[in-house]
């Protein structure tokens, strides 16, 4: 079991996740719209890893036997200046997540609630990589510029090396 405020904060969590799933799919949106088909691939690709996110808080919220809540989604932004603003954001996202979890590990100690605190070290050490991913993207368009044959040699590299979006139920 867990406690309702725990049971509160994980929802929010779950639905944090299905806003992060929503913004990478609306950033892959504006890449498709911009025909740089790698990046949108590359944020295509994440959209799928933020909704493997959100059925693990899913998941673990029945698990415990506590209630799933859905709620409504905020709607993402729809348009950026450029692809490094559109990663710059990415990476806010990234670090404003980072300080969610690290407030549901905290709420997980106060109520000596080893098993949630046990759930969400995988989401500790994810961030560290989330954080790195984004951030590798950002040193590379500010290296090749952000307009360009710079960036569209960037975008062919990104379509060569992200796999793959699946469009299968996640695991
Ligand atoms: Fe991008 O890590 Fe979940 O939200």
């Amino acid at each position: 079991m867990i406690s309702k405020k725990m049971q509160q904060a994980l929802n929010d969590q779950l639905n944090a996740e299905l806003y992060a799933y929503y913004t990478y799919l609306s950033m892959s949106a504006y890449f498709e719209d911009h025909n740089l088909r790698g990046f949108a691939a590359w944020m295509r690709t994440h959209s799928d890893e933020e909704m493997v996110h959100a059925m693990k808080f899913y998941d673990f919220i029945n698990e415990r036997r506590g209630r799933v809540q859905l709620r409504a989604i905020e709607a993402p932004k729809t348009d950026w200046q450029s692809a490094l603003e559109a990663f710059e954001d990415a990476l806010k996202h990234e670090q404003h997540v980072t300080a969610l979890i690290n407030k549901l590990v905290d709420l997980s100690t106060e109520e000596s609630d080893y098993a949630t605190h046990s759930f969400l070290q995988w989401f500790v050490d994810e961030q560290v990589e989330e954080e790195a991913v984004v951030d590798d993207v950002i040193q590379d368009l500010k290296r090749v510029g952000d307009f360009g044959p710079g960036l569209f040699l960037l975008d062919r590299e990104l379509s060569a090396t992200t796999p793959a979006a699946d469009s299968e139920t996640p695991a």
